[in-house]
């Protein structure tokens, strides 16, 4: 009886409780269905670990602002599970302060649990605890792995459940995600894969989450799960079922960078072809990969060697200012896709190849017909005519026409200004006042020296059974003796050879270096070989091994051995085997003492006392730390530090990890393409590189919230030597503008939030050249376009022009040729 009462009492207040607002999430073979009604979603990548909580609401703003619907992430599952069964879900990993963030500004959610993430993230987002659980097999048909993946797809679901954060329950999320990209890599795991890509979808669907589930790059997906696509194009994609809508969850906007590799870029043009063709052959969810790529702070990057930027080359930048033209490019491409949803979502579809790889696709409803022409041809501009009108479509590109009449959009016509990014050295236009250093040297006596781990072993072991990721670096250590008379202590030929899967390797024989390498990124082996003395009587070798970043992609990748593989061997001629070392006793320390046990980079150290002051400051050295202190930058300007002269290491400002730097690290001189880049034609991560015979990476991204506003420290642990007296910190933003606009069209001038200061160039006709070095052309407007835009918009932080004869005058010398305006504005 009693429980009867509580009961109706609880089903009372559920009905009249009346705040929240539900939203339904469901689906035909043509579009999500939000409340019963298609819609299409246009949704963008932010990764919450990869910027801070402070950075989320401008990044979601401009995010909202650039046209997007929804926020796509993963779910980091080893950010958010370090040590098995310890949870952090703080500061930038408190993924419900996120959703939340999202939730405000008025977005949807896309949630990937994952939990494997496709991210160039440290180890794929699985925490390497669990490479180290017995029995696991990873990614498989394997009860050890399915209960642990099951435990944490359970707590990240019922966490969203508890804050209401799912679409039924008023929250923003409308999909959800489990696995990924399991079908391009699953063959070799055979019907162990099969089986566990089908129990990776029922126990998905018991977690009752009330939204679709999505598995991308999964042609097999059992339903109800909808499988998507991912990539450059995904135009030709059709998904495994008629009930399932056309669904690209990866739209590569750029690509990641790796330390020795050269800078990618994808052009505005070609992500908005892409797009154009996706929504032209009837897709009607598309997510950017990156919308907002960020940082990978403290050791998250994947690898080996994925750098600690990850930019992205996406609409917005590293710091979250706009990448322009891509993010107003695509902002307009959004305004005008969003203006034809109905008709895209509900109309009839007809296609009609012109021929010359030119097609036209109309969508038509009783009450309107909006069309696509795209012309596919990679060199040839076509002009055909249509509904009895002209049109020219540039190779490549896509227009959108909302009445089937007038183009309003074409992908290779980019009418936003092309930001020139300026950095303000401390905020202020004034030289940087010098940094004076501190140092210290890493305390590695006890090991390449002394001799001494922490346990022993008679077997090389590999990294990641020993550390489980808790530090880069581990020692291994073999000692042994030899009596005076020893055979080779005379060879002149004797070598030390190494048989490695360090990322860095650095080689002490008897307190001495005796030499480092690092791996290639194509390999992840290499041999180590060098002359060695040795000495009667006890002899030492120490070996540090570092890793960079562990791999994430690939079949079975989470296996990738790294550390010494071994075999070690002293070698005489020809490679002949004098003494195998392998089977040795090796003693192991993981950690190096300045980082993992001195804590150096905290301010809380126990170990202040260690630094020296700059005289006789060793440069060029290796296993050494630097510190600094220095005031904030001068205004509210995104930082960075230019490490421009350091060898590798990683970096903490106020105790909080930047990441690891690598400027030493040249990339080679070829294959970079003389800009600016061509857009036509398919484009692939190899296209339009830049920046080669450099370092990838010299700034590195401070976050405002990282600095106080009196004093700070700048620490650094300088692994392979470098200088650091030319460290100094720099203000990002947009110091000037470029743009083209085609007569016709509304051209909008911004300095992010600045006054205009000035106009350095502007001519409508036929200017030439490319920003930084417009020239008029040909045939000019009658009226000095410079002073109209001077007066325009010099002094305003925004202006907006007709392109146009009646903005500008005759420009009757051009005959009828379209004509075109290019400006370069100083900020
Ligand atoms: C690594 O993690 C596993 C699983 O939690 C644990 O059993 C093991 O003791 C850890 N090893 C080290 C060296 O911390
Ligand atoms: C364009 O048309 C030519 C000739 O019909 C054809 O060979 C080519 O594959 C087409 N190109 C594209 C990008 O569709
Ligand atoms: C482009 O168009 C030209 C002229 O119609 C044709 O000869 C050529 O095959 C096309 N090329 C490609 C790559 O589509
Ligand atoms: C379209 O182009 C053709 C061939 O160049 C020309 O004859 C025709 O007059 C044009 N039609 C319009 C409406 O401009
Ligand atoms: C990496 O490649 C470069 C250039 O090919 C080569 O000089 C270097 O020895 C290689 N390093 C390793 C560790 O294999
Ligand atoms: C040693 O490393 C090389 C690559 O540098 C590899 O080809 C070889 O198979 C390895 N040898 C052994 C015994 O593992
Ligand atoms: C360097 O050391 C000196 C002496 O201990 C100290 O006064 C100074 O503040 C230190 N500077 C930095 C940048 O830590
Ligand atoms: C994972 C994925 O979708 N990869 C595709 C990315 O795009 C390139 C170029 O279209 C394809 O070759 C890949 O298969």
């Amino acid at each position: 009886m009693k429980t009867h009462m509580i009961f109706i009492l609880l089903a009372i207040v559920t009905i009249f409780t009346p705040s929240i607002l539900s939203t339904t999430v469901s689906h035909d073979g043509r579009a999500l269905l939000i409340n019963g009604e298609r819609k299409i979603i246009l949704s963008g990548s932010i990764h919450y670990p990869r910027s801070t909580p402070e950075m989320w609401p401008d990044l979601i703003r401009k995010a909202k602002e650039g046209g997007l619907d929804a926020i796509e992430t993963y779910v980091f599952w080893n950010a958010h599970e370090p040590v098995r069964r310890q949870y952090d879900f703080t500061g930038r990993n408190d993924l419900i302060r996120f959703l939340k963030t999202i939730k405000q500004a008025g977005l949807y959610a896309i949630l990937r649990i994952g939990p494997y993430a496709c991210a160039e993230w440290n180890y794929g987002g699985f925490p390497v605890w669990l490479h180290n659980l017995p029995g696991i097999q990873i990614r498989t048909d394997n009860k050890v792995f399915m209960d642990e993946m099951q435990t944490f797809t359970t707590l990240i679901v019922d966490m969203v459940k508890k804050e209401n954060l799912l679409a039924p329950e008023g929250g923003p999320i409308i999909l959800t995600q489990i696995e990924n990209e399991y079908g391009n890599i699953m063959d070799p795991y055979g019907d162990a894969g099969k089986r566990y890509i089908n129990w990776c979808a029922k126990m998905a669907v018991a977690q009752n989450v009330g939204v679709p589930w999505i598995m991308c790059q999964q042609s097999d997906a059992p339903q109800p799960m909808i499988n998507t696509c991912n990539g450059w194009y995904c135009h030709d994609f059709t998904p495994n079922n008629p009930n399932s809508p056309k669904i690209w969850t990866e739209n590569w906007t750029g690509w990641f960078k790796n330390w020795g590799g050269k800078l990618p870029h994808r052009t505005a043009e070609d992500v908005a072809y892409a797009v154009a063709r996706f929504f032209q052959t009837g897709g009607t969810v598309q997510n950017y990969y990156m919308y907002h790529g960020g940082t990978n702070f403290g050791r998250t990057t994947g690898g080996p060697y994925i750098t600690t930027s990850y930019d992205y080359d996406a609409p917005l930048d590293e710091y979250g200012n706009l990448n322009q033209p891509k993010w107003g490019h695509l902002k307009e491409l959004h305004a005008v896709l969003h203006s034809i949803e109905k008709v895209l979502t509900y109309g009839d579809i007809t296609k009609t190849d012109l021929g010359n790889n030119v097609t036209v696709t109309t969508y038509k409803t009783s009450v309107i017909s909006s069309c696509f022409i795209n012309n596919d041809n990679t060199s040839n501009d076509a002009t055909i005519t249509y509904n009895g009108k002209n049109f020219t479509i540039p190779a490549w590109s896509v227009s959108i026409l909302p009445d089937c009449k007038n183009e309003v959009y074409n992908t290779a016509k980019v009418n936003t200004q092309t930001n020139i990014v300026a950095k303000i050295p401390n905020g202020a236009k004034k030289e940087p006042s010098a940094l004076t250093w501190n140092w210290t040297r890493e305390r590695i006596g006890k090991f390449a020296k002394g001799g001494k781990g922490d346990f022993a072993m008679d077997v090389l072991l590999e990294q990641k059974a020993v550390t489980n990721d808790s530090s880069d670096y581990l020692w291994y250590i073999t000692t042994f003796h030899l009596e005076k008379n020893d055979p080779l202590l005379s060879n002149g030929d004797l070598k030390l050879n190494i048989n490695s899967s360090a990322h860095v390797l650095h080689v002490y024989v008897n307190g001495h270096e005796l030499g480092y390498e690092y791996v290639n990124t194509s390999a992840y082996v290499y041999t180590f070989e060098k002359k060695v003395n040795l000495r009667s009587g006890k002899n030492i070798i120490a070996l540090l091994s570092a890793t960079v970043g562990l791999k994430n992609y690939g079949s079975f990748y989470d296996l990738t051995p790294v550390g010494i593989t071994g075999p070690v061997k002293l070698v005489g001629k020809q490679g002949a085997v004098l003494k195998d070392l392998s089977n040795h006793a090796w003693t192991y320390h993981t950690g190096l003492e300045g980082l993992d046990h001195d804590h150096l980079y905290s301010e809380k150290s126990l170990y202040v006392n260690k630094w020296r002051t700059s005289h006789g400051m060793p440069i060029n050295t290796r296993m050494i730390w630097y510190k600094t202190t220095f005031k904030p930058p001068l205004g509210t300007d995104p930082v960075v530090v230019d490490l421009s002269g350091m060898g590798k290491g990683e970096a903490w400002v106020n105790g909080l990890s930047i990441g690891r730097y690598w400027p030493s690290y040249v990339s080679d001189n070829d294959g970079c393409t003389l800009e600016p880049c061509n857009y036509r034609g398919q484009y692939d991560n190899n296209k339009c590189l830049t920046n080669c015979g450099k370092p990838i990476q010299t700034e590195y991204h401070v976050p405002r919230s990282f600095l106080r506003s009196d004093v700070n420290t700048l620490v650094l642990f300088e692994e392979l030597g470098g200088n650091p007296t030319g460290v100094n910190f720099k203000t990002v933003r947009a110091g000037g503008a470029c743009a083209n606009a085609y007569e016709g069209n509304l051209l909008a001038l911004s300095c992010e939030g600045r006054p205009i200061s000035g106009i350095k160039f502007a001519s409508f006709g036929a200017p030439q050249g490319v920003c930084g070095s417009f020239e008029k052309g040909s045939c000019e407007s009658a009226n000095d376009a410079k002073s109209i835009l001077t007066k325009a918009c010099v002094g305003k932080e925004f202006c907006l022009l007709d392109v146009s004869e009646k903005t500008f005058g005759a420009a009757s010398s051009c005959g009828d040729k379209t004509k075109r305006l290019a400006v370069e504005l100083v900020c």
